[in-house]
């Protein structure tokens, strides 16, 4: 699934506005037939969550109702019209103009409809049912039965992860135009030997046409090489040798502009133009190397998340974030705990970070009841997320879940299958998940690359961090000498009050979270398996309410949530951007 384009033969327009609203708590709408259109309603805005919209919705998960107008632009007669949604949490299920198109589950990942037969040409009425409810069966999970064992204090609500369940539609809503015979996917490979980058470029085309044809051509950098190729079969694809390649990586993000172009006898009928970077990323023994050279990461993991829009796109947000990410002298991020917008993986190509993207599957546990459909639902994600992001340059790892609960037998086989599964979709990418058990995890026979996180000194040793650090240090050599790979320290972290100060350095204090994070950075600079250390978190995000979780937001943003530095974030920035090379 491509995204949206605007050029002479692909349009789009954003369905980004005001919409209408109906929340439905005892959930008649079906029965009532909201589905021809809401009778009562308010406005909402599109994209963001709805719970901090209204006074009444914030705890609301749904299930709630959205409805939009649009007419049809006069010069999309005779195209083929899709509707893209970019990000729906958590179920949701669409109509236009009453007639059901479908459904999609789980929020953070794109999904459409092709709706040429069902549109009108004026007054058109899409409406959207979203469902955030909480269950057990779902991933990522809520309402889980407690289990004495876990020592898992449900939040409110009852969410098996720590960040607030928001709902709605969350990222833009694109209605979009297409020629009748149309490049359907594209799928770029880059590889180097010596100073030549190799691009293999492969496109499907939505069905046979009049087009015959499909022309590549790469420009950037020095180059321009054309290549026309015959369709074969609906598909197509190339090969191009780039000589003295300007390779991408953090701080020379180059890229370059690759157009593919069917044509038929009378010239051009469909033109697909994307960014892409040449470069390779491969692990190899306890390294982990990009373009050939070992990488260490330096970074965070973040959340979509910010006063009042909730989960809700803002380009503004995104722009800052990556503006402190620069400024504190990160070089990578992971996309904690769900696929970021695909805005963000542009960004992120364009300005040179390393990403390891992350599915939905958060909060997993391996209790029979339900296992089979968070099963099927994960391998929806895996295949979604990798269909979405496979060309970005950014993207160096797929991070299959985070913390699974694996110390039940049914977690090997199923963590296994969406390992398999991912290699099967990319056998160019590590693929890994993040762990919290260490050295017992069952995934860490197979995973190409290990992911921990760690809170000595925070959950464990508390207010000990030298004590936290001697366990921690125990216990990464352990992990290593038993799986002999790269390791990641995925997460670790204090949450601090911003303004809060105390020397000695306290629990909660701005001394305490800068002391922690570089005693951290300084263990892990002194064992060469270590290929990167992430710190948990770039900012103060919302989460459930609990008796930890002050005013419903977890601290251990080195930025607050607005966006401010505390004492770690200046620290970091010294570190990292006093000795670039320095861990
Ligand atoms: C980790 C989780 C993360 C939490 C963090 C914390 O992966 O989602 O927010 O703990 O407790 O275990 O701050």
């Amino acid at each position: 699934m491509l995204y949206p384009q605007r050029n002479g033969f692909r349009q789009y327009f954003e369905l980004n506005d005001f919409w209408e609203f109906h929340t439905d708590p005892k959930d008649v709408g079906r029965v009532q037939n909201w589905a021809q259109g809401l009778s009562e309603s308010q406005p909402i805005a599109v994209p963001a969550s709805w719970n901090d919209q209204f006074e009444d919705t914030r705890d609301f998960l749904g299930p709630a109702w959205y409805q939009v107008g649009f007419d049809l632009p006069t010069e999309w007669a005779g195209k083929t019209i899709l509707v893209r949604f970019g990000s729906v949490n958590y179920l949701a299920e669409v109509w236009l103009n009453g007639e059901r198109l479908g459904q999609h589950e789980g929020g953070h990942l794109p999904f459409e409809f092709d709706i040429s037969e069902a549109i009108r040409k004026e007054n058109n009425r899409l409406v959207v049912r979203v469902d955030g409810t909480l269950r057990p069966d779902q991933v990522p999970p809520g309402n889980v039965p407690p289990n004495p064992q876990d020592n898992f204090n449900r939040p409110y609500p009852p969410a098996n992860f720590d960040f607030f369940p928001y709902c709605g539609i969350q990222r833009p809503v694109l209605l979009y135009s297409l020629p009748l015979q149309y490049i359907s996917g594209l799928l770029v490979l880059t590889d180097i030997e010596g100073e030549t980058g190799t691009v293999d470029a492969q496109i499907s085309v939505s069905r046979e046409g009049q087009a015959r044809e499909a022309r590549f051509t790469l420009v950037g950098h020095g180059a321009r090489i054309t290549q026309s190729v015959q369709l074969k079969e609906d598909k197509a694809s190339i090969q191009f040798q780039v000589p003295q390649a300007a390779l991408w990586e953090p701080g020379s993000p180059n890229l370059y502009t690759l157009t593919v172009e069917l044509t038929d006898r009378t010239g051009v009928t469909d033109r697909h133009v994307s960014k892409i970077g040449i470069r390779t990323i491969a692990v190899q023994g306890e390294r982990l190397l990009l373009n050939g050279r070992p990488i260490f990461l330096k970074g965070f993991g973040r959340h979509e998340d910010f006063p009042v829009h909730g989960r809700g796109f803002d380009p503004a947000v995104l722009i800052k974030d990556y503006s402190l990410l620069e400024w504190v002298g990160a070089n990578s991020f992971r996309t904690t705990h769900y696929p970021y917008s695909e805005q963000m993986m542009d960004l992120a190509d364009r300005l040179g970070y390393l990403v390891i993207d992350e599915t939905p599957a958060v909060g997993l546990f391996f209790a029979e009841e339900g296992l089979e459909h968070r099963l099927s639902v994960c391998r929806q994600y895996v295949t979604e997320l990798i269909d979405r992001d496979r060309n970005h340059p950014c993207v160096i790892a797929w991070s299959l879940a985070n913390e699974p609960h694996s110390n039940r037998p049914a977690a090997g086989p199923f963590l296994r299958e969406l390992y398999d599964l991912a290699k099967l979709l990319d056998p160019t990418r590590p693929v890994t998940l993040v762990s919290h058990l260490g050295v017992n995890d069952v995934t860490f026979e197979f995973l190409d690359l290990l992911c921990l996180n760690r809170y000595n000194g925070w959950y464990t040793e508390m207010g000990q961090l030298q004590e936290g650090l001697r366990i921690l240090e125990t216990d990464i050599d352990a992990v290593h000498t038993r799986h002999p790979k790269p390791i990641l320290l995925t997460e670790f972290g204090a949450d601090t009050i911003a303004g809060m100060h105390a020397q000695p350095p306290e629990m909660f204090s701005e001394e305490y979270q800068a002391e922690f994070i570089s005693a951290y950075l300084d263990l892990l600079s002194r064992k060469e398996f270590v290929v990167g250390a992430h710190v948990w978190n770039l900012c103060d995000f919302r989460t459930g309410q609990s008796f930890h979780r002050m005013g419903g937001i977890n601290m251990k943003g080195v930025f607050t949530r607005d966006r401010r530095p505390k004492l770690a974030a200046h620290v970091l920035r010294k570190r990292w951007n006093n000795n670039k090379r320095k861990k």
